[in-house]
Order: structure tokens, then C-alpha cells, then sequence
């Protein structure tokens, strides 16, 4: 093609950096995630892929963000955002590794016409990429890359410059609905703020928020994001004072440091600083605020943690009985969807009292979401706090349509319809997510303690393991087993039988170089015995012994 010199002079500029023997870059959990300085040449190929994803699908816009979230501020990320604001589409995972591990510029350029033609891709169709990042200092040299990309491959580029990772979903998805019937919003990053204001107006129903809302921002770009969304809640009609915390985006390495909802989560701890309040109502994002974990410390008991679990439970309750009361629940279909990191005892609460029906997918947004659109509303959430809420067009189109038979069906609908705009409908939002959750604490008159009894956590440990490598785990039964390295699983298997109402599993993760560990049992000290015996098993195994 005509574009062929281009790319190689380009590709030159920002060449692929060789890995050890052995090893080779993967499109993981969330994209390519790494040390940033290793991502240059990654982040160029990047661009090539969703140059050619944009050509493929008939010119629509993809978008590209650049943000390792809750990895360290020395990490950075890559990650392709597919027209209606979903994760790409899994077969072009196994392209963008291909693209992104050939050896030479010349081997590029290959495969790359090789995946063209493969695919039937006309190259001469237009192309449109859109792209944000996160406010770690080194996307500013990876989005040169990524533009250079699109340059070499006439590609349209327009660069939103610092975003969260679900704002960018977002204005993916506003660019390729704008003018339609489906549009799903302005596009900008303003449209975002209106749009999400104005549902959280509509949702409260004139209802009063019960006191103030401490949130970390884990030193990211969730910080400016929040503080810039609260100029568009109107003062006049919702009285919401937030204390912005954990918002320096200014020292690049506090990001995620002893903060965030990742800290929280896995240190099961509010952060250090600020000093916590006792009582106070706080939640915490992660570094691109796609991630939310609540919790407060109590006068009595200390810390308590409403975290993924607790955010799916409170939402699918609250919209279930809103569908009740909307006299829709022959119609439409509510499901939740979680993860083998999903605490035990929110599932039983949600299959037995809720009576809704649970799924088990791998780890990763993109599965969840993917199962979640099997149902009419799909509740979905990781424990780590990564979820939102999918509503079928039907279930849109219902809550518009339906002619109510009361003034309590009415104020039904009218609720289900802002909580559908209200949630971002492309990936896990925290800011969106947070404001369901003040919403639903605010319907309810709830308390943090009310909605901590609903069911009591079985306790867990996550632990991180460092292995030589991790690729040697690989796992079966949405990763509740281990598949590899042989006879690992049996051992994991005669440990947790020695516990009661106990679980455990280990997995390779998809966005650092590391094994993870789960484990949960009847009391804590079980729940940390069983996990640091698992992570010995995994030790063992990950070094060859
Ligand atoms: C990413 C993914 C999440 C996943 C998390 C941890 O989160 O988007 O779905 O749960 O990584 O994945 P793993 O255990 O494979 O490392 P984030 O917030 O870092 O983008």
C-alpha cells in the first residue's frame, strides 16, 4: 500500500523493545500493561490495530487508552475501546499480540498486510481513532506513538488529551451513536457532566443525601474528573457535599500509594491519610477511576468495607423491587454476574434472598459484560469494585412506553429510566457508580450500617505472589481451578478441605506480573492461615520445586 514506507519510518522511531527469550507481549486483562518504559513500540502497534479495527468496522470510531489504573505510577497501559464503548472484541486480542510481537519493522509491515488482507480490510477506507490518558507522566511519549501510528496510516485522530478510562468509553460511544436514534450523548467530555448531573438530579427524586461523602481519588485522574463534574450539580436542587480527598495529580509517584480503591480492597484498610473520621461515609476510585469501594469506621466495630460485592447486591435489590413496583417483573429478566473473587456470602444472598440468578465468569470487565448481556438488566461486578449496570434497548424503551396504572408505577419507571442514564451503560464507571450508590442510600433512608447487615461477609485474604512465571498457571472453570502446573489444584484441593465453608484458588494476573491468591474461610484467622498455605503451594509450583 502507499502507506507501506510510512509506517516503517515511523515504526522506526518508535521501535518494539526485544523481550527475554522465551517471552512475548499479551493483550491481558486489560491490555498491554507493563513498566512504561518498555510500552513505546507497543503503543505505536496499538495504534496500527485500531487504525485497521476502524477500517474494518466500516470507519466507525475506536477508541485507545493509554493508563495502567491501579498498577504504580512506573507502570503504563494500552487498551482498544471497540465503537459501542465495549473492550475490544477477543479474536482481535490475538491480532493485536501478533502485530505487537513481530521482531523487525519490515516483520511489522508483514504482518500487518497480512492481517489486512486476512480480514478483508480495504485499506483505503476511512479510519477514525479517538484517545485519551491517564495523568501518569508517560503517556504523554506514548500518545506521540500512537499518533504517529495514526499519521502513518491516515488515520482521523482526535486526542481528548487527560481522561478516566470510562470517560473515554463514553465519548467512544457518543461518536459513533452522535445523530442517531441510539445517540447515547454529547460528545465531550462537558456531555459527560450534563448528562451524568442531570440523571443524578432525576434519579434522587427530590430524596435528601444523609450527611457528607469523604472520596480518595488514589492521586489520579479521578481527582480533577470529580472535582470538575460537582461545578454541574445544580446547588439549588441537591444538597451533595463531597470532600475531595487524595487528589495530588501534580507528584506523579503518590498515584495509587497507600490510597485508592485497590489499597482498600486488598489491604482491607481505609487509607492512612487523611487521618479517617470515625463515621464518616468514604469511598475510594483507583488511578482511572474505574474502580469504587466504600466503607467507614465505625466507633465501635473499626473499619468496615462495602466493596464490589456489596455494590452489585445493593443495586440489583434496589432494581428489582423497582421493577416490582413498575409492574414489570414477567417482563424483564435481571441477572447478576461475578467472579470467583466473589464472596461467597454475597452470592448466597443474592440467589437466595434476592432470588435472582448469579453467573461466574473469568476476571476482567470484558467477560462480565459480555455475560450481562444475556439478561434484560444485567448487574455486574467484580469484588475489586469494577462493575456497572447494563439495561437492554428493550428495558430502555419499556421504562419510556409503559402506561402506568398508578402514581406508584409511575414514580417506578420514571426512577428506572434516570438510573439507566444514570449508569454508564459502555463499562464500569466509579464516578457513575458512586453516584447509583448515594441514590439508592438515599431512596432507601439507609445508613452505611444498614446496608453493611444485609449479609455478613465469610472472611478472605487476596495475596500478591511473585513467581519466576506466572504463565506457568493457567486455569479451568472460570479460573476456580487450576488447570497447570500439574498437581498444583490437588494440593490446593487437601489444603482447603482441612478448613470450614472454606475456598481457595490462584491465577495468573492479567495486569501485573504476578499470581494472585483468593481464599476464604469461617473465621479470619482460617481465611489467613488457608491463603498464606495456597500462596506456598503457588510459591512452590512458580519456581519449578
Ligand atoms: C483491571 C481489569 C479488571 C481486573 C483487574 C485485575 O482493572 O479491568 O477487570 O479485575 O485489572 O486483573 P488481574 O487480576 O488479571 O490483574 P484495572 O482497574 O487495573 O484496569
Amino acid at each position: 500500500s502507499t502507506e507501506a514506507p510510512k509506517i516503517v519510518s515511523a515504526s522506526k522511531r518508535h521501535p518494539i523493545v526485544p523481550l527475554p527469550a522465551g517471552q512475548a507481549y499479551k493483550y491481558g486483562t486489560a491490555g498491554f500493561r507493563m513498566k512504561a518504559d518498555l510500552l513505546e513500540g507497543v503503543t505505536f502497534r496499538v495504534g496500527l490495530i485500531a487504525a485497521l479495527r476502524s477500517r474494518k468496522l466500516n470507519s466507525q470510531a475506536i477508541g485507545v487508552m493509554i493508563t495502567a489504573s491501579h498498577n504504580p505510577a512506573i507502570d503504563n497501559g494500552v487498551k482498544v475501546v471497540d465503537p459501542m464503548g465495549e473492550m475490544l472484541e477477543q479474536d482481535w486480542e490475538a491480532y493485536a499480540t501478533l502485530l505487537v510481537n513481530a521482531p523487525t519493522d519490515d516483520a511489522l509491515l508483514e504482518t500487518y498486510n497480512k492481517l489486512a488482507t486476512q480480514l478483508k480490510i480495504d485499506l483505503s477506507t476511512p479510519a477514525k481513532v479517538i484517545y485519551g490518558r491517564d495523568t501518569r507522566p508517560s503517556g504523554h511519549k506514548l500518545v506521540g506513538a500512537l499518533a504517529d501510528a495514526l499519521d502513518a496510516t491516515n488515520t482521523e485522530a482526535v486526542d481528548y488529551k487527560i481522561l478516566t478510562t470510562p470517560q473515554l468509553h463514553y465519548l467512544t460511544r457518543c461518536t459513533n451513536t452522535e445523530g442517531t436514534p441510539s445517540s447515547y450523548g454529547k460528545v465531550s467530555e462537558v456531555g459527560y457532566y450534563e448528562k451524568m448531573a442531570e440523571a443524578f438530579v432525576r434519579a434522587l427524586k427530590g430524596r435528601k443525601i444523609d450527611g457528607p461523602l469523604t472520596v480518595d481519588c488514589a492521586n489520579g485522574v479521578g481527582g480533577p474528573k470529580l472535582r470538575e463534574f460537582l461545578k454541574y450539580v445544580p446547588k439549588d436542587k441537591v444538597k451533595f457535599d463531597v470532600k475531595v480527598v487524595n487528589d495530588d495529580v501534580l507528584r506523579p509517584e503518590v498515584l495509587n500509594l497507600d490510597c485508592g480503591a485497590d489499597f482498600v480492597k486488598t489491604k482491607q484498610r481505609a487509607p492512612p491519610s487523611p487521618k479517617p473520621v470515625i463515621g464518616a461515609r468514604c469511598c475510594s476510585l483507583d488511578g482511572d477511576a474505574d474502580r469504587l469501594i466504600y466503607y467507614w469506621v465505625d466507633e465501635k466495630t473499626g473499619f468496615f468495607m462495602l466493596d464490589g460485592d456489596r455494590i452489585s447486591s445493593l443495586a440489583a435489590s434496589f432494581i428489582a423491587d423497582l421493577v416490582r413496583a413498575a409492574g414489570l417483573e414477567e417482563d424483564l429478566r435481571i441477572g447478576v454476574v461475578q467472579t470467583a473473587y466473589a464472596n461467597g456470602a454475597s452470592t448466597s444472598y443474592i440467589t437466595q434472598h434476592l432470588r435472582l440468578p448469579v453467573v461466574c465468569t473469568p476476571t476482567g470487565v470484558k467477560h462480565l459484560h459480555h455475560a450481562a448481556c444475556n439478561f434484560d438488566v444485567g448487574v455486574y461486578f467484580e469484588a475489586n469494585g469494577h462493575g456497572t449496570v447494563l439495561f437492554s434497548a428493550e428495558a430502555i424503551r419499556t421504562f419510556g412506553a409503559k402506561e402506568p396504572q398508578s402514581p406508584a408505577q409511575k414514580d417506578a419507571l420514571d426512577t428506572l429510566a434516570a438510573v439507566a442514564d444514570l449508569i454508564n451503560q459502555t463499562v464500569g464507571d466509579a464516578i457513575s457508580d458512586m453516584l447509583l450508590v448515594e441514590v439508592i442510600l438515599a431512596h432507601k433512608s439507609w445508613t452505611m450500617r444498614d446496608w453493611a447487615v444485609t449479609y455478613t461477609d465469610l472472611p478472605n485474604r487476596l495475596v500478591r505472589v511473585e513467581v519466576a512465571d506466572k504463565d506457568l498457571f493457567r486455569t479451568t472453570d472460570a479460573e476456580r481451578r487450576l488447570s497447570h502446573p500439574p498437581g498444583a489444584q490437588d494440593e490446593i484441593d487437601q489444603c482447603v478441605k482441612k478448613y470450614s465453608s472454606a475456598r481457595a484458588f490462584a491465577r495468573a494476573s492479567g495486569t501485573e506480573n504476578a499470581c494472585r491468591v483468593y481464599a476464604e474461610a469461617a473465621t479470619r484467622v482460617e481465611a489467613d492461615e488457608l491463603a498464606n498455605k495456597v500462596a506456598q503451594i503457588v510459591k512452590n509450583h512458580g519456581s519449578g520445586v
